[in-house]
């Protein structure tokens, strides 16, 4: 039998390179302060000003990046370790920016820094200070590719991103000053009317309550009157933990017809199991799995349906597809939590959630609590539409820095004095006699 003829397969062309080696040469952290209404939560209420970081890493190849993060002292420390560690690294390799910014941490013994007032604290450090800078490299490479970021986290699955407005009970102004655009909110008719403004003015399709702050018996009748309302809105409450387990399952028990979630009712992986054993209501939490190792006990112990996500403690947009990844194949839910935040985190958190197919819910975010002049992202791009924001579609995340904005608030920030959120602090210097106790009730 002839032997077959060797066929030679002709070698692919290799495509010329489109882009040469980039290298990051400098990096600006500039901390800053924005307006916040004194809204009231389990720790306490909000100080006049809340504080982030805006995260500039500039490159050899002309292009910035940007990154939005946490403005707490301790924070701050760590994201000038990890700046002075990123220099000379390549921009497209986010694995060894998390290396060095890691590595760069290893003598780290500040404490604190964690953005939340004490309310979320188990977060891995590393993926809180790596967050800013994998937002600020994606942005890198997609002005680089002349692509969204959308584009690299693989693809837009939806052009518009759902958010659920955030209801806070708040005092009508702070002490001793006038009543604010938003007025008093302390009991369920106060409650409603912030959320009839919230769904006039935005389209909100789902909105949050902040709980924790009274009785759960005045705080579930304020569900009741959002649900009798607003029947075809999706609801949800989140007390941060204050409940104990018994109280925990009489509200979900009252509220299981009226709720699409019950956040954090109670603290810790156990006693949140505990509580789904004796509800039908799926529980969400941001603040029992907030990090890679709370995962496996979470699954083992069946403590929660549904995973907040935030790219700010997951370690960016990348880590937080891996979560997703994850949610989707332990079969939990996927929402996204917030926290006070500007115009770059609301567009990265747009990208990441436009590119997770499995992100099943609306999202939270504090929006529509600053005013709208307190940003340091140039007016255009992000905006509110039927309760969605539209996926940018430019290059990087599609934004841009206002330079005299963000000069305009950092400013503010040396002026405003506050250098760490301290909700309880604050409390206490209207209210001394204010307690910290968890479970509350
Ligand atoms: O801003 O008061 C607040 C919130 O309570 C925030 O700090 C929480 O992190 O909104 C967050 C949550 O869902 O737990
Ligand atoms: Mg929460």
């Amino acid at each position: 039998m002839p032997s077959p003829t060797p066929t030679t397969s002709r070698p692919a062309a290799t495509p010329a390179p489109t882009r040469g080696p980039t290298r990051i040469t400098s990096v600006d952290i500039t901390p800053v302060a924005f307006a916040d209404p004194p809204l009231l939560n389990t720790v306490g209420v909000h100080e006049p000003f809340a504080l982030r970081a805006i995260v500039q890493v500039h490159t050899d190849a002309g292009a910035t990046g940007l990154g939005e993060t946490y403005g707490d002292a301790a924070h701050l420390g760590r994201l000038r370790l990890a700046a002075d560690a990123v220099l000379g690294a390549d921009p497209f390799n986010i694995n060894s920016l998390r290396a060095l910014i890691t590595h760069s941490l290893d003598g780290d013994t500040s404490r604190g820094g964690h953005g939340m007032s004490g309310m979320v604290t188990g977060s891995s450090t590393a993926d809180r200070v790596l967050s800013a800078f994998d937002v600020a490299a994606l942005d890198i490479q997609g002005r680089l590719l002349g692509v969204p970021v959308s584009d690299l986290l693989g693809g837009a699955v939806r052009p518009s991103v759902p958010f659920s407005g955030y209801l806070f009970y708040k005092w009508a102004g702070r002490p001793g000053a006038p009543a604010d655009a938003w007025g008093e909110a302390l009991d369920p008719e106060g409650v409603v009317e912030q959320a009839r403004r919230m769904v006039r003015d935005y389209g909100f399709t789902a909105l949050k309550l902040k709980g924790g702050v009274f009785p759960p018996d005045e705080e579930a009748a304020a569900i009741e009157a959002l649900h009798s309302q607003f029947p075809r809105i999706a609801l949800r409450i989140d007390p941060n933990g204050a409940w104990s387990v018994p109280t925990s399952v009489a509200v979900a028990r009252r509220l299981e017809s009226q709720l699409e979630y019950l956040e954090d009712p109670t603290t810790g992986l156990e006693a949140m199991a505990e509580v789904r054993r004796q509800t039908r209501l799926p529980l969400a939490t941001n603040m029992c799995v907030v990090s890679f190792a709370d995962i496996p006990p979470a699954i083992a112990a069946g403590s929660v349906d549904i995973v907040l996500s935030d790219h700010h403690f997951w370690g960016g947009l990348r880590r937080s597809q891996t979560l997703a990844g994850l949610a989707e194949t332990f079969g939990l839910g996927l929402s996204m939590h917030s926290n006070s935040h500007l115009g770059i985190s609301l567009a990265a958190m747009v990208h990441l959630a436009a590119a997770t197919p499995n992100l099943d819910y609306a999202c939270d975010t504090h929006w529509p609590w600053k005013d709208p002049a307190d940003d340091v992202v140039a007016p255009g791009v992000l905006g509110f539409r039927d309760g969605a924001v539209a996926v940018p579609t430019g290059p990087g995340l599609g934004i841009e820095l206002d330079h005299d904005a963000l000069e305009r608030l950092h400013r503010q920030y040396l002026d405003c004095g506050i250098r760490e959120r301290d909700d309880t602090g604050y409390m206490r210097r209207v209210h001394p006699d204010y307690e910290l106790k968890a479970p509350r009730w």
